[in-house]
């Protein structure tokens, strides 16, 4: 085994044994199906080499044993009578219908190449796009084959990429690196770790992360620092599982997070609330922001956000004397037009009380970030990046292609055309993409799209020429290389189901094809051992049977001059310190200092429009048995939630003469979706919260299974904020009325 400063867990058991009969392998959640995470996982696999069973690892410090229904349902989604089993290709002229043949592999390389090849001859090779879904651990190959075949226009057809990315470079453009709270998960002794301090307080805010345990969170934690005295605060429109146990729970309204911080930040700095010892050695622009936020008093913060001032207060004053305090997030703040300034705001509060890069805080991973950042960006070739969409428009987007401007581009022809596309992991009518219909009528002519799925899906049905069958998880090798929670982990490959292929072997052999010498492993898992070694300077057969491999991990590295590259103490931005007022924003042309910006369309912002809508709308609020547009099909998942549903208060359901449990359209100026009322107290009258993704796979085909009727995304536009991030997925006005009512 290689040299390495990495820690294991003892594991008392083997990667692989035998139970009752049935083969356990262990291995690592990761999509397909999705999820963000990697819990520890034991697959059960029968003599023929059928998954019958998934467990928890107990031996796992992540999850310590826990699943949620998605795992534990996981052998129906793999061995379902619906997965793609092979390659399918279509008729150009026959897109949207549903006449398919069954083709070799070899066939739909063949095509594929030829055609990929003929347009790099034609038009160059910006003139395909390489776009992915949420991408998880297959993010790194679609990059490696979006630049190793020269294309800059590797993106993903969600307007401002109002997901997660906001939140990481609003923390670059202040911090210069990435903070995840610290709930020991960097400790493969988790909460026995000497060093480790519970958090006082922690701030939920916009994430209801016990059912979505998002980027790279597992929920649980929280539950498990509560059960060790940790006290929370819940910023959330709804009464959610979390915010019913929280010290304090504040309600905020759609999209005004930003109002709320800066309110915040206005009581800490003005009762003289924050850490002066801190902010002198540590923060840049403190004056400025102590300026900025005196445009925030908490009377007109709390006419904004709905909040009572004291609950403002009490809040801030909360956060001032918790030590330590930490934050966990989630994409409520990104979906919003000005989701950076909302994330600057926020992750302020948390610098100026020194809570940075200390145990229980807000701490700055290790660097194996790999496939985040993307992979093979140096194979691109220099002059690539000028035919980059959207980089005249938003110098903040430094490697991938600004989505709003790609759907501009689609439609315009303008500087170039788009002629072909290759998608992966996205069903983005159903899921991703804003106003889907237009979206749709962009694509609709493009002369080949390729696409790589588990499932027939409606964006495979109305666009695909070319349908790939991949694999989920426990039909492939894999490796995990951390991505805010930092380990190595390993899938171990257990069954097989058709002539599906791991999305690794796919893009492996396609870029072998386009361009061999990027390219030049024989096997995934001999480009595994590739990229683990510089990491971790093992091999993949190595962490096959070792991991998870944690690591080595220290506080306070700013003090020690291990955050920079110079070496010198600091934060890695251009002042070496906590930007509170931003040089990265201001050389971007933006405003350095956090603020807030009313919501548009929305009360504030367009009060005129209330009459007609006059309720606030948010969307996409996590279930737990379904990952966005997945497991429609997978009957115990949806036994859990069976239909589309719009949580409204039980009085507003009455003011407007509806009733629990009636089929309603979701309207505003833009379009409408179909929902089933839930009337719950749990949601304030002036507004209502709904489900996104909806399609459903027992409809017709050719109807693109009634995609169009039920995405919700009808009534939110592509319409990035002035950085060309965060987009108005989470707030929006609607009215409601009955299906059988006016149409
Ligand atoms: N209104 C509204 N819309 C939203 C959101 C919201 O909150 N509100 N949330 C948004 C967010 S945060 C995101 S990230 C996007 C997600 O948008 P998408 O990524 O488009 O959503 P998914 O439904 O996850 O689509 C993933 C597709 O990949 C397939 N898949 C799963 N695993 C694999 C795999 O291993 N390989 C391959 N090749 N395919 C696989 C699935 O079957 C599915 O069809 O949606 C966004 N849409
Ligand atoms: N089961 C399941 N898990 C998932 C996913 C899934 O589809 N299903 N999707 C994955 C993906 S890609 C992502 S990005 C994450 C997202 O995971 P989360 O960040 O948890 O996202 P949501 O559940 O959309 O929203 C979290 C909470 O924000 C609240 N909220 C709505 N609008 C606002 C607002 O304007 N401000 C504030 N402060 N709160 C608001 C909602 O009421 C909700 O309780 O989940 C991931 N995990
Ligand atoms: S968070 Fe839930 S669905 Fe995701 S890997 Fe862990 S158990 Fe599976
Ligand atoms: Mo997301």
């Amino acid at each position: 085994m290689a040299e390495t400063k990495y820690l294991f867990v003892e594991h008392e058991r083997p990667f692989t044994y035998e139970e009752d009969g049935l083969t356990v392998t262990r291995g690592s959640a990761w999509s397909g199906p999705g999820c963000h995470l990697g819990c520890g996982v034991l697959l059960y696999t029968d003599a023929e080499g059928t998954l019958v069973k998934v467990e928890g690892d107990p031996e796992n410090p992540y999850n310590q044993g826990r699943l949620c229904p998605r795992c534990l349902g996981l052998p129906e989604v793999t061995n379902h009578e619906d997965r793609l089993k092979y390659p399918l290709r279509r008729a150009r002229a026959d897109r949207g219908k549903d006449l398919w043949e069954r083709i070799s592999w070899d066939e739909a390389f063949d095509t594929i190449e030829k055609v990929f090849k003929d347009i790099k001859k034609e038009s160059g090779p910006e003139a395909v796009l390489f776009m992915q879904g949420t991408g998880r651990d297959i993010a790194p190959y679609i990059t490696r084959l979006c630049w190793s075949y020269g294309s800059p226009n590797f993106s993903l057809f969600l307007s401002g990429v109002a997901c997660y990315v906001p939140r990481v470079i609003g923390l670059a453009g202040t911090f210069g690196a990435f903070l995840v709270p610290d709930c020991s998960q960097v400790h493969p002794d988790r909460y026995d770790n000497p060093e480790y301090v519970i958090p006082e307080t922690i701030f939920v805010w916009g994430n209801n992360c016990v059912v979505s345990n998002s980027d790279g969170f597992f929920g649980h934690w929280v539950v498990d620092l509560m059960q060790r005295g940790s006290k929370l605060v819940v910023i959330d429109p709804r009464v959610t599982w979390l915010a019913s146990r929280a010290e304090l729970h504040l309600r905020v309204r759609p999209g005004t997070d930003a109002a709320l911080a800066l309110g915040m930040l206005n009581v800490i700095i003005n009762e003289d609330l924050y850490d002066h010892d801190f902010v002198d050695r540590w923060c840049y622009g403190f004056e400025e922001l102590a300026e900025r936020v005196q445009e925030y008093p908490v009377d007109k913060v709390a006419q904004i956000t709905w909040i009572p001032e004291e609950k403002i207060v009490e809040a801030a004053r909360l956060l001032a004397k918790s030590k330590p305090a930490t934050l966990q997030w989630g994409v409520a703040v990104d979906m919003t037009k000005e989701a950076i300034p909302a994330g600057q705001a926020i992750s302020t509060l948390f610098a100026i009380t020194g809570n940075i890069e200390v145990p229980g805080g807000m701490i700055v991973p290790p660097e194996i970030l790999k496939y985040v950042g993307g992979w093979g960006k140096e194979l691109l070739p220099a002059d690539a990046n000028t035919k980059r969409i959207g980089q005249d428009r938003y110098p903040l987007f430094a490697s991938e292609a600004q989505p709003d401007c790609i759907v501009e581009q689609l439609e315009s022809g303008e500087p170039y055309k788009v002629r072909a596309a290759w998608i992966q992991t996205s069903n983005f009518l159903s899921c991703m993409a804003a106003d889907p219909q237009r979206l749709y009528n962009a694509m609709k002519d493009l002369e080949f799209i390729a696409y790589v799925d588990l499932f027939m899906t409606p964006t495979a049905m109305a666009l695909a020429d070319i349908v790939l069958p991949a694999a989920t998880y426990p039909e492939r090798n894999g490796i995990r290389l951390g991505d805010g929670a930092q380990r190595g982990e390993t899938i171990n490959k257990v069954t097989s189901i058709g002539e599906c292929k791991s999305d690794m072997e796919i893009n492996l052999e396609l870029g072998k094809r386009l361009n061999p010498e990027a390219w030049p492993w024989d096997t995934v898992e001999e480009m595994f051992t590739f990229l683990l070694k510089d990491d971790t300077g093992m091999t993949f057969e190595e962490l096959q049977e070792q991991a998870p491999a944690y690591p080595p991990f220290q506080y306070r590295r700013h003090e020690k001059g291990l955050l920079r590259k110079d070496g010198q103490p600091g934060f890695n931005t251009a002042t070496g310190r906590i930007e509170l007022w931003s040089t990265f924003y201001r050389n971007a042309g933006l405003d350095p200092l956090p603020y807030f910006e009313e919501p548009s369309p929305g009360p504030g912002a367009t009060p005129e429009l209330l009459d007609e809508y006059p309720l606030v709308l948010t969307t996409g609020a996590r279930n737990w048995s379904m990952f966005h547009s997945e497991h429609r099909q997978i009957k115990r998942m949806r036994a859990l939630h069976p239909d589309p549903i719009i949580q409204m208060n039980p009085k507003t359901v009455e003011t407007l003469g509806l009733s629990n449990g009636q089929m309603v359209w979701v309207e505003n100026q833009f379009g409408r979706a179909k929902r089933k009322i839930e009337a719950t107290e749990a949601i304030d009258e002036r507004m209502c919260s709904t489900d996104h993704a909806w399609w459903l796979p027992e409809g017709d085909p050719e109807s693109f299974y009634d995609v169009f009727d039920l995405n919700i995304n009808n009534l939110v536009q592509w319409s990035p904020g002035k950085s060309g991030f965060g987009s108005n997925y989470k707030t929006a006005l609607c009215r409601v009325y009955p299906v059988d009512g006016r149409e």
